[in-house]
């Protein structure tokens, strides 16, 4: 617990419907901090990377191929306990069990195309903020 740093991805679905204000303006309503921000184009190599612990997961091919169908927006989030507060406020990985109020509840189409990814506990998020950000990147 403590301050805590996620990595937080507006994904290609969420570019495209034109969600990228609505989820960071749910991050700021509750109080977490954006303490980085870009936008980029993903290869297929490198969201292969990204996924790499989903590697042998039937929906592989199919999540790389969309997480690199269009831009995407990946920001590090900082906050009190920020990797579960953002894993609420995100909402189950299938909107159909998502709680209501959460931003794939209100925004996804399916448990693919989700609008959001979060780091799921402190190694990830570390690994996952390196794999986009330096150091220097990040504001402190
Ligand atoms: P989450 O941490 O909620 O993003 O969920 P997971 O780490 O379990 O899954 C990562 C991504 O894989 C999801 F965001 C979408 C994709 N996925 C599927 O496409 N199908 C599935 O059945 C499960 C996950």
């Amino acid at each position: 617990m403590g301050l805590q740093r996620t990595l937080s991805i507006v994904k290609p679905d969420g570019v495209r419907k034109g969600n990228i204000g609505e989820v960071i303006r749910r991050f700021e309503t509750s109080g977490i901090r954006v303490v980085a921000m870009r936008m980029l184009h993903l290869t297929k190599k490198e969201a292969e990377g990204f996924y790499a612990v989903h590697r042998e997961r039937p929906f592989f091919g199919s999540l790389t191929e969309f997480m690199s169908s269009g831009p995407i927006v990946v920001m590090v989030l900082e906050g009190e306990n920020v990797i579960a507060r953002n894993r609420s406020l995100m909402g189950a990985t299938d909107p159909k069990k998502a709680d209501r109020g959460t931003i794939r509840a209100d925004l996804a189409d399916n448990v693919e195309q989700n609008i959001v990814h979060g780091s799921d506990a402190p190694e990830t998020a570390e690994t996952e903020i390196s794999y986009f950000f330096n150091k220097l990147d990040i504001i402190s």
